[in-house]
């Protein structure tokens, strides 16, 4: 009887060992300065990430058919309560201009975890709409069903029908909008009622009717708080 237990055992670690190497693609957007590169870097390095200076925004060049070349993607271990996955990113940039190659990406590698990493400019400036911008355009292309340019031809295969399968929206520069009351409503688990979400509420709801399930969570990704939760958590919904 002990011996099967001691198998039983050893077959369950190898299991979720397994499962832990196996890589899991996602994607990243949001307007241009959220922190996108910030957390490329967190899960590459870890620890305190050095300011980006404006001219270190993220751009990329075009190839002689006219779509931008988009980076290598890479491969980065996300840790939480000791479990562990294997995700595969990019790091894109979030200028106006690339919003197709984000759409052309997810669907050329059929990542269906779609992160998308907002800060608090909306709230330090009412006036200032770049991530509402930034989320509906999402939600606006899934919803039209848009075919982006720079589809590879697997791609192209898979678009029309192609949807996420789930969203997480992750208010990034906590260390800055985050006050102590809002990490007691953050540790009780009710952040998504926070006034940070409330402009991206209607886009929510239109991803949830189109049976795509929405998480949200905060994290600084310079300071690396709760950043590796917030990704593990979103891809376990
Ligand atoms: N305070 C604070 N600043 C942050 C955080 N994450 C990123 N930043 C700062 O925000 C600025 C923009 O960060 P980037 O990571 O370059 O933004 P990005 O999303 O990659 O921008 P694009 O490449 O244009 O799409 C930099 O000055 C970062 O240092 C954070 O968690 N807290
Ligand atoms: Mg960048």
């Amino acid at each position: 009887m002990a011996a099967e237990i001691i198998i039983a055992h050893g077959i369950w670690r190898l299991s979720s060992t397994l499962a832990s190497l196996v890589p899991v693609q996602i994607s990243v957007i949001g307007a241009t300065g959220t922190g996108k590169t910030t957390l490329d870097r967190q899960l590459t390095t870890r620890g305190e990430v050095r300011m980006f200076s404006d001219a270190e925004r993220t751009h990329h060049r075009k190839n002689w058919l006219g779509n931008f070349v988009p980076p290598v993607a890479t491969k980065k271990r996300v840790k939480s309560e000791g479990l562990a996955r294997t995700v595969v990113s990019r790091d894109l940039g979030g200028h106006d201009e690339y919003r197709t190659l984000w759409l052309a990406d997810m669907i050329n590698r059929d990542s269906k975890n779609v992160f998308v990493v907002l800060d608090h400019r909306h709230i330090l400036d009412r006036n200032n709409v770049d991530n509402q911008a930034a989320l509906s355009f999402f939600v606006e292309a899934l919803k039209k069903k848009r075919r982006p340019r720079g589809l590879t031809f697997r791609g192209w295969l898979r678009w029309k029908s192609w949807y996420p399968r789930r969203v997480i929206v992750i208010a990034n520069k906590a260390d800055e909008w985050m006050s102590d009351e809002d990490h007691e409503t953050w540790k009780k688990g009710f952040i998504a009622r926070h006034g940070i979400f409330d402009v991206f509420r209607q886009d929510l709801f239109r991803l949830q009717e189109m049976d795509i399930p929405v998480y949200m969570d905060a994290m600084s990704a310079r300071y690396s708080w709760n950043v590796q939760d917030a990704l593990y958590k979103g891809l376990t919904i």
